[in-house]
This record gives C-alpha cells, structure tokens and sequence, in this order.
C-alpha cells in the first residue's frame, strides 16, 4: 500500500472525455440552468432507474428537505431521529419547526416504532425517518403510526439512492422522499438533490417552490426559494447513471469483502440487512465494542495515524449539539441506542475505486490488535 491518504469515500467520475459532448451542448445551448434539456432528462431517467412515478431535482438535499417540509406545510413537532447528519433536524429549524428526538432501533439504526407513539403530543404534525446508511426503517410500522396519528410521513433518504425493499424501491414510502446526490453519495452531481413525490399534483407544487413560486412569468403562487439543479449537475446525473450499476456493483465486493474478513474478529460488529431487501452499500459501519483491545477512538486514530481517514458517522449524535441539545427530547437520550451507537460506530472506506491493498491494509490494522492480545 502506498503512503496516499485513504478517505471514507471518493466520488466516481466517469472518464472526463464522456462528460466534455454534454459540456459543449450546455456551451453551444447557452442554458445554463432553469429547466433545460438536461434537468428534465435526468428527471424521466431518474424515475425509469429508480422505479418512482415522479421526481423534482434539487440543487441539494438540504433545501430538499426544506422545501418538503413547506410542500406539505408541516409546523409544531416533528419526530425524527438523533442518529443522522445534522442536517436532517436543521431542515426543521430553518421551517420553525422543533424537533423531538426518538432513539433509534439498534439493529436497523433507524427510528424505533416502538418509541414513536410515546413522543407524539397535539403539537406533532408528521414523522422524518432517516434510512441510515441506507438500510430501510421499519416502513410498515412506522405508516401505521402516521395514519393512526394523522401523522405526515417524510423520510430523508439521503443515503438510500437505488435501494429496495421486496415491494421496490423504497422511495415509494411516505409522503414524501429526499435524495441527496453530494459528492459523497453513491450517485453524485458534484451537489445535488431530489424529492420524490407520489402524484404529478405534488411534483408541480414542489417544481413552483424550487423556483421562487413562479407559476409563469407574471404568475407567484407561493414564497418559494431557488432550489433547481443546474446544466452541469443534470448532465453529471445523467453520465454517471450510465456508469452506476457499475459503481454499486464494485461497492457491493468491497462491502462482502470486509464482512469475510472483519466479522470473525471478537468485538467488532457489522450490521445486517434485514430481511432480503437490495441495498447500495453506500456506508460500511462497524461498531467496536468493549471486547475490542482499542476503543472506537483509539482505532480511528490507529488508522488516521496510517493516513486511513474512517469517519464517526454519528457522533455527536445531532441532539448533542448546541442549538437541540437543551431540547426535553435530547436529554432523555443519555443512555439510548442511539448514544451507544455513536460511541462505537466507525465508518470504514468504501467506494468503487478503492484498491484491494488499501482494504486488505485496513482488514490488517484491525485485526493485527486481536493477534497482539493473543500472542
Ligand atoms: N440527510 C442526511 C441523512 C445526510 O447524510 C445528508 C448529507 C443530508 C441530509 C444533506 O444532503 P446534502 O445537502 O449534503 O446534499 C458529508 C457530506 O457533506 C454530506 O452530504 C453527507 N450527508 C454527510 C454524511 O457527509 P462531511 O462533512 O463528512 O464531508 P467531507 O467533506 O468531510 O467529506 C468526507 C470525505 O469524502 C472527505 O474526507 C474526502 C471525500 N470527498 C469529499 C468531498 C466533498 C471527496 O473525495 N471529494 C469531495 O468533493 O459531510
């Protein structure tokens, strides 16, 4: 292995000669953004590949969310989850909207069922669910609760380009589902975003809000913000669905490749699908725990030390931080999966050009702690 630094990911970039054509089409067109040829392509190739009826691009899955949350109009409290990146709870800030924090279920790391119904107050108007790491929630039991309750049920699918649960995509879920296309996801536009939306209604209302509200020229519907994904961002959407089976068919032999090796070691847990659902291998957390030589902090800084950048995604759990960790919710999460969960989580490197000796390098890191206790 070379001395190069290993992240916990890597965009794939198709070959740079693929993408120069669209370059010289958004140069010759002059349309750069607004709508054009690309945004309206990657849509329809988006709704074929993903298996969803409607789709609304977004310049990222931050003002996604956002403007979900004003679509449906959701005020008061909303459930979600403390085990995501923060800018699941920060959607809900920018909307007025508080937050209330429910642990999480530590064989999916997703919101608990079970702990909903305990959370809802009169002030609740919907549900935001992360499908962490892209492993599905408990769809079904979390809908029963949302229509029982009258309940809106957005999911922040940020992770969870492509996967699948036995019915299809599990997008089709909720009211409403975000995507993220960051350069950190599986499927990238450099930045990006998309809601999906269940009926051709809903995705104009969305198409209006990401666009200041404009209906037409003279028409404002609504105070909609400027959320549209532009030329460039469409085209890199539509060069790299070319390439993603591909890209999540590498990802999938890095993740089984891992899980050979890794699961054997004593104190070092992977997580499991449940059930057969397709995933898209988008994350490799483990989790150390006590039987481990080293702490989760220790190992992470073993393998910084190796220039192996793994991530703690989630820590701070998003209820630890400044501005919701006063909240009543926040402190009843003190000794919760989701606090358990972030102190033991680490997200090791997976992404398609991830080379065998860089993995085998950090298979070897963390088991050699297992042969030194032995020895
Ligand atoms: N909901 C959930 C559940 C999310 O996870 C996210 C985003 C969102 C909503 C919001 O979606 P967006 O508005 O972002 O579309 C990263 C990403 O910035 C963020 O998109 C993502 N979640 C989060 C889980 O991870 P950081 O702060 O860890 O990213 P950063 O810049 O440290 O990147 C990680 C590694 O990736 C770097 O060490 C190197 C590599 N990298 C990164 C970038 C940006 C590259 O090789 N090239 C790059 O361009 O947050």
């Amino acid at each position: 292995m070379t001395n190069k630094p290993v992240y916990v990911t890597q965009p794939d970039l198709p070959p740079l000669e693929e993408f120069i054509p669209y370059l010289e089409e958004i140069w010759s067109s002059k349309v750069l953004t607004n709508g054009g040829r690309f945004h309206q392509e990657l849509e329809s190739a988006l709704c074929k590949y993903l298996g969803v009826e409607h789709i609304s691009l977004f310049t990222n899955g931050t003002i996604a969310l956002i403007t979900a949350l004003q679509a449906l109009r959701i005020s008061g409290e909303v459930i979600t989850t403390p085990y995501s990146f923060v800018a699941t709870a920060h959607s809900l800030l920018w909307n007025g909207i508080d937050p209330v924090f429910v642990d999480i279920d530590p064989k999916t790391m997703n919101l608990d069922p079970k702990k909903i119904e305990a959370a809802i107050t009169n002030k609740t108007t919907a549900i935001m669910p992360v499908h962490c790491y892209g492993y599905p929630c408990d769809t079904h039991a979390i809908q029963e609760i949302a229509d029982q309750y009258n309940l809106k049920l957005i999911y922040d699918a940020a992770h969870a380009f492509g996967v699948k649960d036995q019915q299809g995509s599990i997008l089709r879920h909720g009211d409403l589902s975000i995507l993220s296309f960051h350069a950190t996801k599986v499927f990238n536009t450099f930045e990006g975003g998309a809601i999906i939306c269940p009926d051709r209604k809903t995705k104009e209302h969305i198409d209006h809000l990401k666009n200041f509200g404009f209906v037409n020229e003279t028409t404002v519907v609504a105070a909609g913000i400027n959320g549209k994904m532009n030329e460039v961002q469409s085209a890199m959407g539509l060069l790299q669905l070319k390439h993603i089976d591909a890209a999540i068919g590498k990802r999938k032999l890095i993740d089984g490749y891992y899980r050979k090796n890794l699961e054997s070691i004593p104190g070092i847990r992977c997580m499991n699908m449940v059930g057969n659902q397709g995933g898209n291998y988008s994350y490799f957390p483990i989790f150390i725990d006590d039987d481990f030589p080293l702490t989760r902090d220790e190992l992470y800084q073993k393998l910084k030390n190796r220039n192996i950048f793994t991530r703690r995604y989630f820590y701070p759990l998003i209820s630890e931080f400044p501005m919701y960790r006063n909240l009543t919710s926040s402190k009843l999460l003190m000794d919760s999966n989701a606090k358990a969960a972030s102190m033991k989580v680490l997200c090791l490197p997976i992404y398609p050009d991830l080379s065998s000796e860089s993995q085998q390098a950090i298979i070897e890191l963390i088991a050699e702690e297992c042969l030194a206790i032995l020895d």
